[in-house]
C-alpha cells in the first residue's frame, strides 16, 4: 500500500548479514551512518533480550544511493553484519554443509515453523526460523532511519512508549510531555521504555520471573506522529485510507497481533457523543479539544497527533517448551528450543517507530510530491495546512 516508496529486506537470522534497499526518497537528504547506528543501538536495548544481543553491536554500512552524507535520489543501499555468523558458519554456508547436519524436526507452535515446512517442502525447520526470525527488524530500523530523517526535516517527529507488559499497565498520559520530539529521549532512558516508575520495575521483574519459569510475555505500546499537516492520505479510495495503509505496514512486523488508533476498541462500546471530537474555533484555526480520534478522521490526517496502541504476542520460542509433533516421526514431542528473548516489547516499539516512518514519509511523499528536500519544502510551505 506504499505509493512512492519502495523498500526489500533479504538476510537469515545466523547469516552473513542483512541487505536492505529503500527506494523513491528525494535527493539532498543528509543523511550519516552515525544517525543510522543511534537508531539500531536503540532496538538492541531492552530487559528481556537475550544474550544474542551482547554479541550483535549493528553498524549499518551505507552501500549506495548516498555521497558525502546526502541522498542523490538513487535507490539506498544498506548491510548489517551478523557477528553471530562467525559461529555458525558451518550451519549457515551457502555451500555444501560438511560437518554433521543436525536437522531442527520439531515445530514450535506460535512461530512460522510448521505452516513454513509445509508451504516451502523444506525438510529442515532451520531454514524457516532464519527467515521468519524478527532478526531481520535490524534492517527495517536501518530503513526506516532514513525515512525518520526526512520527516524530521520537515518538523516531523515519530516516538513512542511502552504501556503495558503481560497484566503489568502503564495508565499515565502523555499530557505531561508538551513536545512528542522528547518522548524518545526520556522513554529510551528506561530499560521497558514505560514513562512511570514505579511501573518500569513491575514490569521489569514480572519479565525475569517469566524468563525465569522458562516462558515468554509480550505486550504492547503507543507510537505517536507530531508535526503532522492535514490532508495525509484520503477518503476516496480504500487503498489511499492512511490508516488502513499505516496498519499494513506495521502489521507486517514479527509477533504483532493488532493496532488501535486513538481510542480504538474502547471507542467502539461508548456512544457517539461520548467518542467523537468537538471542533472549536480557537487563536484563528480549529481546535478540537481533544483527540480520541488518533488524529485520523475519515482516512485522512487531521492535523492533530497521530496516535497507535499495538499489540505483540508472546514469542514463541519457550524455554519450557510446548507439545509438538517431530516431523518425521510423528511422535508427541517437546518443541525446539534455543536461545530467545523472553520479553521484546521495548524493542519492537522501536521498530513499529520505524514502520510509521516509512508510512508517513511515503504518505507526505504522495501528497507534496518533489524529487528533492528543496522541493518537498518549498511545496509544503506553499500548500500544507496544520
Ligand atoms: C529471535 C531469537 C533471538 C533474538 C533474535 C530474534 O536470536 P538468537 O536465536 O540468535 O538468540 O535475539 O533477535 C535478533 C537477533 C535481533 O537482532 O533482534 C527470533 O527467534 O526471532
Amino acid at each position: 500500500m506504499l505509493k512512492r516508496i519502495n523498500f526489500l529486506t533479504a538476510g537469515e537470522s545466523h547469516g552473513k548479514g542483512l541487505l536492505g534497499i529503500i527506494d523513491g526518497l528525494p535527493s539532498n537528504l543528509e543523511i550519516s551512518s552515525a544517525y543510522i547506528n543511534s537508531q539500531l543501538s536503540r532496538r538492541q536495548k531492552g530487559h528481556g533480550r537475550s544474550a544474542r544481543m551482547k554479541i550483535e553491536h549493528d553498524q549499518a554500512e551505507i552501500y549506495c544511493g548516498v555521497r558525502n552524507q546526502k541522498t542523490s535520489g538513487a535507490p539506498i543501499g544498506l548491510i548489517i553484519e551478523n557477528l553471530d555468523y562467525k559461529n555458525w558458519k558451518n550451519i549457515m554456508t551457502p555451500n555444501k554443509i560438511e560437518s554433521s547436519n543436525k536437522k531442527i524436526s520439531l515445530p514450535r507452535p506460535g512461530h512460522a515453523d510448521l505452516a513454513g515446512i509445509q508451504k516451502y517442502d523444506l525438510d529442515d525447520i532451520r531454514d524457516v526460523i532464519e527467515r521468519s526470525s524478527a532478526r531481520e527488524t535490524a534492517m527495517r530500523v536501518g530503513l526506516g532511519s532514513i525515512a525518520r530523517k526526512m520527516l524530521e526535516d520537515i518538523g516531523i517527529n515519530v516516538g513512542s512508549r511502552v504501556v503495558q507488559i503481560y497484566t503489568i499497565r502503564d495508565t499515565s498520559s502523555l499530557s505531561a510531555i508538551a513536545d512528542i520530539k522528547d518522548l524518545n529521549k526520556i522513554a529510551d532512558k528506561s530499560p521497558v521504555r514505560c514513562l512511570t516508575k514505579e511501573i518500569e520495575k513491575e514490569m521489569m521483574s514480572i519479565i525475569d520471573e517469566s524468563k525465569k519459569s522458562g516462558d515468554s510475555i509480550g505486550g504492547s505500546f503507543e507510537v505517536i506522529v507530531s508535526g503532522v499537516p492535514y490532508g495525509l492520505g484520503s477518503y476516496v479510495q480504500w487503498n489511499r485510507k492512511l490508516h488502513a495503509r499505516l496498519s499494513a505496514v506495521i502489521m507486517s512486523i514479527n509477533a504483532f497481533k493488532g493496532i488501535q488508533f486513538g481510542d480504538g476498541f474502547s471507542s467502539c462500546y461508548k456512544k457517539g457523543s461520548q467518542v467523537h471530537d468537538e471542533i472549536f474555533w480557537k487563536d484563528n484555526k480549529y481546535d478540537r479539544g481533544s483527540n480520541n480520534a488518533g488524529g485520523i478522521e475519515g482516512g485522512i490526517s487531521n492535523g492533530q497527533n497521530i496516535v497507535m496502541e499495538i499489540g505483540m504476542k508472546p514469542i514463541p520460542t519457550l524455554i519450557k517448551p510446548l507439545k509438538s509433533v517431530d516431523i518425521n516421526t510423528k511422535e508427541n514431542k517437546l518443541a525446539h528450543k534455543e536461545r530467545t528473548d523472553s520479553c521484546a516489547v521495548p524493542a519492537a516499539s522501536i521498530i513499529a517507530e520505524s514502520m510509521v516512518c516509512i508510512g508517513i514519509a511515503d504518505a507526505i511523499l504522495e501528497k507534496f510530491g518533489g524529487d528533492s528536500m528543496e522541493q518537498l519544502k518549498s511545496h509544503i510551505k506553499a500548500t500544507a495546512k496544520y
